[in-house]
């Protein structure tokens, strides 16, 4: 546990807080605006902003104006001959002479492998834990969906007749485990993808061999005095972002489906307004859903019921944020208090026990929020401890008595919170999320043909997966919401992951009824099927659930990934992990606009490689358009190129 001394070091004090506060109603009513559109947030920022709690966006305007040449990612310190930095026409080249080019490509590189590496190590988390679940050496775990193990056992070449699920689980995640430091220089998964498009990979040379390896020579690469061609080092980044999409990402979405079921079509709700005044609040905040699901399990325990009663509170609350909160969300139906910047923003409803927070994507400024109230935050992971946070740490192993000792403390605190202080600040908007492939699949009426078919006859124009973060750069949600809206209306189905799904779900665009905004054709096929225009596939992770069912479309249609009339988009990425997977969207044949700019602007033949030159190697590329209404222009142009060239 961290001490006493360490809390109060990170607390935002007194003096900060006056010196923060602001009550001039003009400018509060502009920063309002600016922020965000998510109107239920808009009450709790204007706290925030009275009260000198500081936010995100606080931190965001005392860093403007940015260093220019970061960024244009025209920095290095690499190394201890530097650092250094491109001024053009003034210094051209770095200690050791490294050019532009070089230093915007191998900075790219490194942002992409941290991302590539997160994923992956979130996968390695949940393999590991179906192992120990598999040789009886887990806490609370069971295999949930028996039939997804043996499908992925058949996909291993794992005999599964008259074996146990156990010992089929145990050889299944050894398999994969073995994938992050292969020799045999092959991700078995990679075969989902259609021929035409592994012919790509091969030719380009960016087949990934494994997890581990891409990520290492990634990290080998960018040292001082190795990679000196830029192009060389951007196509490594297409092989490590590879190894994740149809590597770690994908065995972290597989495997979390074994352990925890495979969503399917349930309702719920999303925003803050999900907070509830008489009942102990929790938020489950991060990636990984190893700690969260045994939270859920332990809520209903009778000890920690007994406990609930002891302390006059209704019940338990518990309520998503980020990627923790989607997993639970599409699987247990818990209610969505909001995406990456709302973090702060529940604690600031003071109605907030406990923020139990597993790893990414988590502020580590948390604490400091949670000092102007009676919050607590709760690290889990040896991976991301937190000053001034509580540890509270998980394994396999421990995992159920520790969930159940962190719902006690939450319970313990509810006498804590002080009632004058607390605003609940709207009602929640209604969602239909779990939109696995297989929930799909199964809404089609089994098979994918009659999409295929919608799509040929034009009721669907196309397909467009949205994915990725919020970003202070973008007013909150604007980017999502608006470009998810312009592309149903235009009959462009979209399907959704991580904080843009939440950006939907709030703004009601997760509900049947948004089939109302949908164009004539998609409307009619989502009222037919009772679905919303944009389907929720879940985490960050579960983006390589979009890879699959792409590769399933491709291959009915007998074409490479790069033929279907399909986009990416992230329209408000900040994260490394947004990099890789906007990077394994491109490799795997999907055109992808960026909302951000990544940090590359300093070097030409970057900028041109990456929105042009790939189109050769794997027939697809990146765009950046920071507005939503011209970003869904370039998804309906390359749409309909692409209906052109299929003859539909
Ligand atoms: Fe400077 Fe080269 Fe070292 Fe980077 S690697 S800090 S450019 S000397
Ligand atoms: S949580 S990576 S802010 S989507 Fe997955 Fe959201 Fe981006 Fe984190």
């Amino acid at each position: 546990m961290s001490n006493d001394k360490e809390r109060d070091e990170v607390k935002i004090s007194e003096l900060e807080r006056a010196k923060m506060s602001l009550m001039n109603p003009e400018i509060i009513a502009h920063k309002l605006d600016s922020r965000t559109i998510d109107e239920v947030a808009k009450p709790i920022i204007e706290r925030t902003l009275k009260e000198g709690i500081e936010t995100v966006w606080d931190r965001f305007e005392i860093q403007q104006p940015p260093c220019r040449y970061c960024s244009a990612g025209l920095s290095c310190s690499r190394c201890a001959m530097g650092p250094c930095r491109i001024m053009p026409g003034i210094r051209e080249r770095g200690v050791c002479g490294a050019d532009a080019d070089l230093i915007v490509a191998r900075n790219l590189l490194d942002t992409l492998a941290t991302g590539a590496a997160a994923h992956s190590d979130h996968g390695r988390d949940i393999v590991e834990t179906l192992y120990k679940t598999a040789i009886g050496e887990s806490d609370g775990y069971v295999i949930t969906d028996g039939q997804k193990l043996n499908v992925l056992a058949a996909e291993f070449g794992i005999d599964v007749e008259g074996r146990s699920e156990n010992d089929v689980a145990r050889d299944l995640s050894l398999a994969m485990l073995e994938e992050y430091g292969t020799v045999k220089n092959r991700l078995q998964l990679t075969e989902r993808a259609p021929q035409q498009t592994r012919d790509l990979w091969g030719k380009a040379g960016i087949t990934p061999r494994s997890v581990d390896r891409e990520v290492v020579e990634s990290m080998h690469r960018v040292h001082m005095g190795v990679g000196a061609s830029y192009a060389n080092i951007l196509l490594h980044g297409l092989r490590t972002a590879l190894s994740d999409g149809w590597g770690g990402s994908m065995f972290g979405t597989e495997i979390s489906d074994v352990l925890f079921g495979t969503p399917a079509p349930i309702m719920s709700s999303m925003n803050l307004g999900v907070i509830k005044e008489d009942m102990v609040n929790i938020s489950l905040h991060g990636h990984n859903p190893i700690l969260s699901e045994m939270v859920v399990r332990a809520i209903d325990d009778p000890e920690i019921k007994a406990l609930v009663k002891e302390k006059g509170a209704r019940g338990i609350n518990l309520v998503g944020l980020c990627c923790t909160g989607n997993e639970l969300l599409m699987r247990r139906g818990v209610p969505m208090a909001g995406n990456h910047l709302n973090q702060e923003l529940v604690i600031a409803t003071g109605a907030l026990e406990a923020m139990v927070i597993d790893y990414q994507c988590i502020f580590p400024s948390l604490p400091r929020t949670a000092s102007c109230f009676h919050t607590k935050v709760i690290s889990t992971s040896e991976k991301s401890k937190v000053p001034g946070a509580i540890h509270k740490g998980i394994t396999p192993e421990n995992a159920y008595s520790v969930a159940k000792e962190i719902v006690a403390m939450a319970v313990d605190n509810y006498p804590n919170r002080d009632r004058n202080r607390v605003i609940i600040p709207g009602k929640p908007v209604e969602v239909m999320a779990g939109f696995s492939v297989e929930a799909i699949r199964k809404a089609l009426g089994g098979s994918f043909d009659p999409l295929i078919d919608l799509i040929a006859k034009g009721k669907i124009r196309g397909a467009v997966g949205i994915v990725g973060c919020n970003n202070p750069k973008i007013k909150h949600d604007f980017g999502h919401v608006t470009l998810a809206k312009e592309l149903i209306r235009k009959d462009i189905i979209c399907v959704e992951t991580g904080c843009a799904a939440v950006a939907s779900g709030k703004a009601g665009l997760l509900s049947p009824e948004a089939a109302a905004l949908a164009g004539p054709g998609l409307s009619e096929v989502c009222k037919t099927l009772g679905i919303p225009p944009i389907l929720h596939m879940g985490s960050c992770v579960d983006c390589s659930r979009i890879l699959v069912l792409l590769a399933e479309l491709a291959r009915k249609l007998g074409v490479g990934i790069d033929q279907l009339p399909a986009a990416g988009a992230a329209p408000e990425w900040y994260s490394q992990k947004a990099v890789s997977i906007g990077s394994y969207f491109v490799a795997s044949g999907v055109y992808t606009v960026l909302g951000v700019m990544p940090k590359i602007a300093g070097s030409q033949n970057t900028v041109d490689l990456l929105t042009s030159g790939l189109d050769s190697v794997v027939h697809a590329k990146f765009a950046v358009e920071s507005d939503p209404f011209r970003s869904a222009e370039l998804i309906v142009t390359h749409i309909e190129e692409k209906r052109a060239a299929l003859g539909i």
